[in-house]
């Protein structure tokens, strides 16, 4: 298979605990590179803008609190199979149910403190990778 692109985010609650390098050295575990990185806090308007798939939902007003009440570190990751990769590593959205030494098992706090966010698909890899970084940002 070609290398394949995906879009990594460490949540407001897992920067402020101190676990980007314990993090970061789980992803290089599984042979993944980081390709990308970028810290930055999110505004609203920004929060609002990824998350916009889950406007009106039940969870969508705490989510963007959240999501906003820290720094974040977001990151693209390179390599075979990236994104079904990535998302067996962070594990099942809730905490409580991912599988264990996941990144939301041993990361996360609950919900919508789950420490990390990662891309489901091809087509929202593309769009959340462009959300964050330009061409020449990405050192692939
Ligand atoms: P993500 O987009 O953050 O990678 O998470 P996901 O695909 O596993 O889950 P998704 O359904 O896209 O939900 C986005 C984020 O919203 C929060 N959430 N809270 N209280 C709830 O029922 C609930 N459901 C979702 C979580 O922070 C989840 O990661
Ligand atoms: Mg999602």
């Amino acid at each position: 298979m070609a290398l394949e692109r995906t879009f990594s985010m460490l949540k407001p609650d897992a920067v402020k605990a101190a676990h980007i390098g314990d993090i970061y050295q789980q992803i290089e575990a599984t042979g993944l590179k980081i390709v990308a990185v970028k810290m930055l806090q999110l505004s609203r308007e920004q929060a609002e803008g990824f998350y916009a798939e889950h406007h009106g939902k039940s969870f969508y007003e705490p989510l963007i609190a959240f999501m906003t009440e820290g720094p974040i570190m977001v990151q693209v990751l390179e390599g075979e199979h990236a994104i079904e990769t990535y998302r067996n590593l962070m594990g099942a959205t809730d905490p409580s149910q991912a599988a264990p030494n996941t990144l939301r098992a041993n990361y996360g706090s609950g919900m919508p403190a789950n420490a990390t966010h990662g891309s489901d698909s091809p087509e929202s890899a593309s769009r959340e990778i462009a959300f964050f970084f330009s061409d020449d940002e990405i050192c692939g």
